[in-house]
């Protein structure tokens, strides 16, 4: 198996106890809906019910009088059960239940809308896969924004791509084979996300460019029959980029009436057209602060064009100066979503979301969440996490992200001095917003699997399924992708759940622990060890590492002030060092290297027994995934076993590089010796060999014993 049937295999359900329970399920599919989305939904459960049961189905248009799947929306079905007229259902709502006409039983799997009779069949599907005894279910999503945000460029490459080149582009253009396309789209409405921003948030200066949103165009129509909404991200000096004018100053009339008529172009192409996702005044981009304008009048101003069409406007939080002096200790990137949005609240136009990263950095491996989501309390917010793993092993390495994201959800900031736990703000229950909810970065590619691991498919799937229901539970969510994955042998299942659950922690211990942030190269590719390339340059991703200590002082008594921005119980617990919790001490606080952690644990010890732990555990991964010989196919077995062959020798390169790094700045011994002994390791340096000279490195941390041969 390739993996390009990701979690939809629709393997033959072997179980016989299950067997006998899905035996009494019908052959017969009624569509009742006329549109591409219903038949959508009636193939796949044909196809569904026949991998999985063997069951071959007949389509039928009206309902006869035998037992039958009847899909429709809650209008459609009137006719057939009208006793039920009265009963709602959220537009993007599923009901799945057996009911009985007669002497017949009927399936009914009614959707608020089309969309939803999709995701009812997914879901119905994905628990006849998982031997879930109960088939019948309602449920509505948390929130009305799912979406995934794909930084693919028009040449074809993508921002941060790690799984082969872009499904979209090629070559300046829309390709013309959007099967895969069509393809990622049924993947996206299988897990319940209803949008998909095709291009990179760093936008291509040509993409509102007539030419291009006809080809965008392209890119709906294969998306279209899943539900799924194309969105773009745009450069706001697109009015003078594209369309000429002397200016795209927001404010300016000549400016808003561009963007109306845009707008206006582009519904005309794209009628289920979702929105824009807009960075601006970031890394680079061009925003109003060119003009003195704030992020809410330039959102405002896009907005208002969208509004007649119902679209909506995702205006990054992500805006920070990157030219920051590193040696001026009040300096702080983490302040910048609060400093620059904070005041705005309550000043966006009802379609603008503030779209802001779970932490108040940049995806590191461990973060607290953002303070700017407690305090715009009259805006719609979505988080936006990602799947795409940049600082966490691009692919290479496993590190399944539910449990991350589900650390930032499940964070009370206790705003008001109430319970506003991160993921009640974006589902707008908190302050009552009427929009908002889950963005994920992600980078699929042009590789048969998607990811390139097979083992990062579950953060995709787990995505989905948690910005459905973020009350789901990590354990819940692996458990569900494993099955659907590799099936549902027991061995299989416990092995995988186990591999994944732990994989964050592991990567954490082998990259950055105690909230340091991931000490990789912050410049470039955002992979490897890298310790003293995150410092002095203005990106902000600061370690403060000296002789004596390393972490960021973030108080408010002594520090930056960070700390400040969070509601006031939650600050308290975060600026003093008795309850400020161990994993985040180095994001918060600048300590002595002999400063003892809640453990008990010195600072140095720590980071020596976290990398050393981390590294030993990362290579357990291999024989464990090996005692699944002959369990699982062997393609998918091989690249496994390939990547964690890799990632075990990858940790080791971390845990050295990183501990040698604290024991040459601190001079304190690893009070276990292992630190600066590598008699496990073969330098290529000491190999005598020809045609090869050695040289140095810099930074010398960055290859072991600071050297290299070339
Ligand atoms: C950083 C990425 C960069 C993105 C940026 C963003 O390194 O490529 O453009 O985030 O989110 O993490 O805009």
């Amino acid at each position: 198996e390739t993996g390009a049937e990701a979690w939809l295999r629709y393997e033959r359900v072997a179980d016989p106890a299950a067997l006998q329970r899905y035996h009494e399920l019908p052959s017969r599919i009624v569509q009742l809906g006329e549109n591409p989305i219903a038949t959508n939904a009636a193939v796949e459960l044909a196809r569904g019910l026949s991998g999985e049961l063997g069951l071959q189905t007949q389509q039928a248009t009206t309902y006869g009088t035998e037992d039958a799947f009847v899909l429709g929306t809650p209008a459609e079905l009137t006719n057939l059960l009208p006793g039920e007229s009265q009963r709602q259902l959220p537009p993007e709502g599923f009901r799945i239940a057996r009911e009985r006409m007669g002497k017949h039983t009927l399936w009914i799997i009614e959707g608020g809308t089309p969309p939803a009779e999709l995701f009812a069949v997914f879901r119905l599907l994905e628990k006849i896969a998982t031997l879930n005894p109960q088939l019948e279910s309602t449920e509505a999503p948390s929130a009305p924004v799912r979406w995934v945000n794909q930084w693919d460029n028009p040449d074809g490459s993508i921002e941060r791509g790690y799984a082969g080149r872009s499904i979209f582009f090629d070559a300046s253009h829309v390709r013309s084979d959007l099967t895969r396309a069509a393809e990622y789209a049924r993947l996206l409405a299988s897990v319940g996300i209803n949008g998909c921003t095709v291009n990179n948030v760093n936008s291509d200066l040509r993409t509102l460019t007539p030419e291009m949103l006809h080809e965008f165009a392209r890119i709906a129509d294969a998306f279209r029959p899943w539900g799924v909404r194309l969105s773009l991200s745009v450069d706001l000096s697109s009015p003078q980029v594209v369309g000429h004018l002397p200016t795209f100053d927001p404010l300016d009339p000549t400016v808003a009436t561009w963007w109306q008529k845009k707008v206006e172009e582009i519904y005309t192409l794209i009628p289920d057209f979702g929105g824009f996702v807009v960075k601006a005044d970031s890394e680079g981009r061009a925003g109003p602060s060119q003009y003195g304008r704030t992020p809410s009048q330039a959102a405002n101003v896009l907005a208002r064009a969208l509004q007649p069409h119902h679209g909506v406007v995702l205006y990054r939080g992500f805006v920070y100066n990157h030219h920051l002096d590193w040696q001026d200790l009040k300096a702080d990137r983490a302040r910048a979503g609060y400093d620059n949005f904070a005041s705005l609240d309550g000043t966006f136009e009802p379609n603008v979301i503030i779209q802001v990263k779970h932490g108040p950095i940049d995806f590191q491996i461990r973060e607290p969440v953002s303070p700017l989501f407690a305090a715009l309390q009259h805006t719609s917010q979505a988080i936006e996490v990602q799947t795409t793993q940049e600082y966490t092993g691009q692919q290479r390495h496993m590190v399944f992200l539910i449990p991350m994201w589900k650390t930032a959800l499940d964070t009370d900031l206790r705003a008001q001095n109430r319970s506003t736990p991160v993921k009640e703000i974006v589902t707008g229950k908190s302050f009552h917003q009427p929009l908002g909810g889950f963005v994920s970065v992600v980078n699929v590619g042009l590789d048969a699997n998607w990811l390139h691991h097979p083992m990062a498919m579950a953060n995709l799937y787990g995505f989905g399924r948690l910005a459905w229901n973020p009350d789901l539970t990590s354990e819940q969510i692996i458990n569900e992708w494993t099955r659907l994955t590799f099936g549902n042998n027991p061995k299989v299942v416990d092995t995988v759940n186990h591999l994944q659950l732990d994989s964050w922690k592991v990567y954490e211990q082998y990259t950055g622990p105690l909230g340091i942030g991931t000490l990789t190269d912050i410049i470039g590719v955002h992979y490897g060890p890298g310790i003293e390339s995150a410092e002095r340059n203005g990106w902000g991703q600061w370690l403060r590492a000296d002789h004596n200590g390393a972490g960021m002082d973030r108080t408010v008594a002594t520090g930056t002030g960070f700390i400040g921005q969070y509601p006031p119980e939650l600050a308290r617990v975060y600026e003093s060092l008795t309850t400020c919790p161990d994993e985040l001490l180095l994001f918060m606080h600048h300590v002595h290297y002999t400063h003892e952690l809640h453990t008990g644990k010195t600072v140095i010890q720590h980071i020596y027994d976290s990398h050393y732990e981390g590294a030993a555990t990362a290579a357990t991964y291999a024989p464990r995934w090996e005692s699944l010989h002959g369990l699982v196919d062997n393609q998918r077995f091989g690249e496994t076993l390939k990547l964690f062959q890799y990632q075990a020798g990858h940790a080791m390169v971390w845990r050295d590089a990183v501990s040698e790094w604290f024991f040459h700045l601190s001079g304190i011994p690893d009070a276990q010796g292992r630190v600066g002994h590598h008699s496990n390791r073969i330098e290529a340096e000491a190999i005598t060999s020809t045609g090869y000279t050695v040289t140095d490195v810099h930074p010398w941390e960055t290859a072991s014993g600071g050297k290299a041969v070339i």
